[in-house]
This record gives structure tokens, sequence and C-alpha cells, in this order.
């Protein structure tokens, strides 16, 4: 079995793309090949395999059987004239979708790991708690020396909305029910069935979902339907005072139109950790609002250590002549 790997994310530990990646124009192998921690991940469930690192490995393009990749420059993928499948090293794939090379006769296989879900589920219990306890209130009233308690919210009345119901949205509303929040509802294209979750799918649900949604959480992957879905008419939907936290991906929403909610007092406060341009400018508007709390997309980030064993599933499912789990609908964009 023969693998490239192919990440151009900046070096960042959790995104782990190959220490010491300088271009190498010629491709001769790297001298004493640097460690990385994909291939030192991956070799420990298949002894067996030759892992390549794009721009850094000499090797022919037309030997790969598999690419595991996270943002790898458009037009790479369409080189490997003989893959038999694609993992991307991460959930999302819409930034791989966008490259109209992509090779769409070959089969994509989306990230969906236990740690993966684990540090969604830490970030978005953070948010929820902050803003359901007013914290976001605590704080401003101690930059202002005050000292002004006030009764804490009912977590069992508390209404929180989840776009979003996939892997990393369940994972969040099993957590939230495990605290004590009762009054959950989840948004996706198909109906689902989760222990104390309401289900409310499709467009025609959309509006009775925020109107229930005080929190509402925002965990949809990228696709041309769900593009700016976070606008005027949408937030208008949700009760005054309602709290916004995105950890989906940036072009959900339509900045100005939040940015005016924000202003006007209908949305209280926002946790964004995805913004449409990352990073996020600093001329951005979003950095000085007071009720806007800002993380620079590390809701979760893949462990390769960990991830590597879902990997290793779907390829060797593929050897096996099965289907790997957490295909890619390329028509639904995810
Ligand atoms: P999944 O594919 O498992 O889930 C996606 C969910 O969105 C599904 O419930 C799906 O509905 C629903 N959905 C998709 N399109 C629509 C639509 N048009 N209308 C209603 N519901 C829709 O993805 P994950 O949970 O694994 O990941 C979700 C996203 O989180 C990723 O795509 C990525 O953008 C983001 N992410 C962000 C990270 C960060 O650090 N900020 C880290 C990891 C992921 P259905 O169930 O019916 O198919
Ligand atoms: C992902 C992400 O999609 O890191 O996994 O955003």
């Amino acid at each position: 079995m023969k693998i490239v790997y192919i990440n151009t994310d900046p070096p960042s530990p959790g995104r782990a793309p190959s220490p010491g990646r300088a271009p190498s124009p010629g491709r001769t192998p790297s001298p004493g090949r640097a460690s990385c921690p994909w291939r030192d991940a991956i070799s420990q469930h298949l002894p067996e395999a030759s892992f390549w690192i794009w721009d850094e490995d000499d090797f022919d393009p037309a030997d790969v059987d598999y690419a595991l990749v996270w943002n790898p420059p458009p037009g790479v993928l369409a080189r490997f004239r003989h893959l038999k499948g694609i993992v991307n090293l991460g959930a999302g794939v819409d930034a791989l979708l966008r490259d109209t090379t992509f090779p769409g006769t070959v089969a994509l296989v989306r990230l969906v790991d236990p740690l993966l879900t684990r540090g969604m589920v830490e970030y978005a219990v953070h948010w929820v708690l902050h803003f359901h306890r007013d914290f976001h209130t605590y704080a401003r009233h101690q930059r202002d020396h005050l000292w002004n308690p006030h009764p804490n919210a009912d977590t069992a009345q508390r209404k929180i909305g989840i776009l979003g119901m996939g892997a990393l949205g369940q994972g969040v509303a099993n957590a939230l029910t495990s605290l004590g929040f009762a009054s959950i509802a989840g948004w996706s294209r198909r109906a689902k069935n989760i222990a104390g979750v309401q289900s409310f799918c499709g467009d025609d649900s959309l509006e009775d979902f925020l109107n229930h949604s005080e929190i509402l959480l925002c965990l949809l992957p990228l696709t041309d339907t769900t593009q700016g879905l976070i606008n005027a008419q949408t937030l208008k939907h949700l009760p005054a005072g309602a709290f916004f936290i995105n950890a989906g991906r940036g072009a959900l929403v339509v900045d100005a139109d939040l940015q005016a909610a924000l202003a006007s007092g209908h949305i209280q406060g926002a946790a964004l950790d995805v913004v449409n341009e990352e990073p996020l400018s600093p001329n951005s508007a979003y950095w000085d609002l007071q009720n806007v709390f800002i993380t620079p997309h590390i809701a979760s980030l893949t462990s390769p250590l960990s991830a590597s064993a879902a990997v290793a599933t779907a390829l060797h499912a593929w050897e096996n002549g099965a289907i790997p789990d957490h295909i890619v609908d390329l028509n639904a964009g995810y």
C-alpha cells in the first residue's frame, strides 16, 4: 500500500504538518527523513505501507494508492492517476471540494475521530456555560468594579439549538444532556432520534428551530446550501438577546448581518472560532466588539496519534474491497 501525505497548513501542534517542510525544488528525499507525526502514527497501524510526504519525498505520483490530505494545493490530487481513495484529515471538506480539479471519481472519507469530537465538546460546553451562566456579564462587571450577583438561569429550562447534528453536533448534544440541559433542539437535513434532543429537519423547520434557540451553536459543514445561512433573515427568528456560537465555518455567516444584530443587542454575545477570512484581518470589526469572543479555529484539532486509527480503518476497508464509513457525498458537499 502506497500513501502520500499532503498538508499545507501552517505548523500547529494539532494539524501536524511535516516538520522542516522546506521547499525542495528537485524533490530530493529529506536528509535523515525528519520525523513526521502522521508517518509515525500511520506506521503503527500499517507497518507495511510506503508513506511519502508531498513536496519532500521522491516518488512517482502514478504509484500512489491513497492520499491523506489537509488543504492540499489545488490541482495536486489530480496528478495521482491511480488513486483508490482520499482521506481528509479533518471533518470539513469544503476547502478540498473548492478545487475544480478534485478527482470526483475517487471516494473521499472525512475524519470522524473520538478526540476530534471531544475537542469540540469541550469548546461547545465552555461557551454554552459561559453564556448560560452570564460569565460574559460578570467579566464586564469586573472591568467596571461592580459586585452585582443575580440569579442563575435554570439549566433544565435553557433552550439550546444545535445547527448540524452530525458526529460533532451529536457529541455536543449528549454532553449537554448529561449536564442537565433538557431543552435541546437539533437541526439537520434528515430527522434524528437522539435521547433528550428535539429533532428539526429541513428548511421548513428552520424558523421554528431558531425561535427555540436562546443559545445557537453552529456545527454545520460549509456547502452550497449552508453558505450565508446565518443572515439578517434567519437571525431575526432567534429570541431577543440570544447567543451565537460558531465552530462550523466562517462562510456560514453574513458578517455585516451578524455585526448589526450584535450592535442592536438582538444577539447578546457571540463566540466565533471560525470566520469568513482566516486568519481574521487585524482590521476586522469583530476584534473590538465587547460582546464577541474570538478563537483562531482551534475548537478541535486533529491528533495524528488518535486519528490514525480511523485513517487505517478506512484504508483497510478499501484494501478489502469494502466501503469505508464516513464517505463524503460529493453532491451534498459534506
Ligand atoms: P457531519 O457531516 O457528521 O454532520 C453535518 C451535519 O450537518 C449533519 O447533521 C447534516 O445533516 C447537517 N447538514 C448539512 N447540510 C445541511 C443542510 N443544508 N440543512 C440542514 N442540516 C444540514 O460533520 P461533523 O459533525 O463531523 O462536522 C461538522 C463541521 O464542523 C465540519 O464540516 C467542519 O466545518 C466543522 N469543524 C470545525 C472544527 C473547528 O475546529 N472549528 C473542527 C472540526 C470540524 P444530516 O445528518 O441529515 O446529514
Ligand atoms: C475540521 C477543522 O474540519 O479542523 O476538522 O475545521
